[in-house]
């Protein structure tokens, strides 16, 4: 298998890979990854940004700006319940969404939680083998769209995931989170389409999704979102 089969394999069946080993372009194999799942019926529904905030690069070690795509199947519903046995090792962050509007404008924002899983063995990776995985990207959860107020900008985040409580703000995604929009055009090397939806990457460091955990980003100006875990 290559290595976007076998990454493919890793996510549905939730068994870790090892880290590859062989040559390969990472948004190459991120291509091939993501055409499986359009294979199988997936629509694309939006971007992801990666590493965009200083305590995410910190955490994991990497220091360069990221892409990953979202799918239909990825999107759970505000306030749903998520099965943590789908994945291998899930974590969960605070983010802040975008809807695409004409002409690759920002249409609206809302709060959102994003649930990331490496498909690699101790979630361990470089930066390309990160790529090659979707960017971790596992599954995400949107809160209610609100009107696009771009003097709004350096809002307060504050995460709950089970136990665990982090302060943010939304200025600490790559300084101005609006750059996310044109970042995520540039990285995905072309416009992206109306009604698209665009993490802008996390505000905090992630915190990992066990069972039973009640999950909630509140963000300024914004509302909240919430995700329960089983
Ligand atoms: C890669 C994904 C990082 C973010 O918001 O910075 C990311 C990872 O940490 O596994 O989605």
């Amino acid at each position: 298998m290559n290595l976007a089969e076998r990454l493919d394999e890793a996510c549905r069946t939730a068994r870790p890979i090892a880290q590859p080993t062989e040559s390969f372009d990472p948004y190459e194999v991120q291509r091939e990854l993501i055409d499986l799942r359009l294979k199988r019926g997936e629509r694309l529904t939006g971007v992801k940004l990666g590493f965009t905030s200083e305590a995410k690069r910190a955490q994991m070690g990497v220091h360069d700006l990221i892409l990953g795509r979202l799918t239909d199947a990825m999107a759970v519903q505000e306030g749903g319940t998520l099965d943590t046995a789908r994945f291998i090792h899930p974590r969960v962050e605070p983010e802040v969404a975008y809807l695409v509007g004409v002409g690759g404008t920002v249409a609206a924002v809302a709060p959102a939680v994003e649930v990331i899983d490496s498909r690699y063995e101790n979630f361990r990776f470089s930066l390309e083998s990160v790529i090659a995985d979707n960017t971790s990207g596992a599954a995400y959860v949107l809160g209610p769209w609100q009107p696009y107020d771009p003097a709004r900008w350096n809002l307060g985040v504050l995460f709950r995931a089970g136990g665990a409580v982090q302060y943010g703000s939304t200025g600490a995604i790559l300084g101005d989170p609006r750059r996310a929009v044109a970042e995520a055009a540039r990285l995905a090397g072309g416009p992206l389409e109306e009604g698209w939806v665009v993490l802008a990457g996390a505000a905090t460091a992630a915190e990992p999704l066990r069972p039973g955990m009640h999950v909630t980003a509140e963000i300024q100006h914004l509302g909240s979102v919430a995700l329960r875990s089983i």
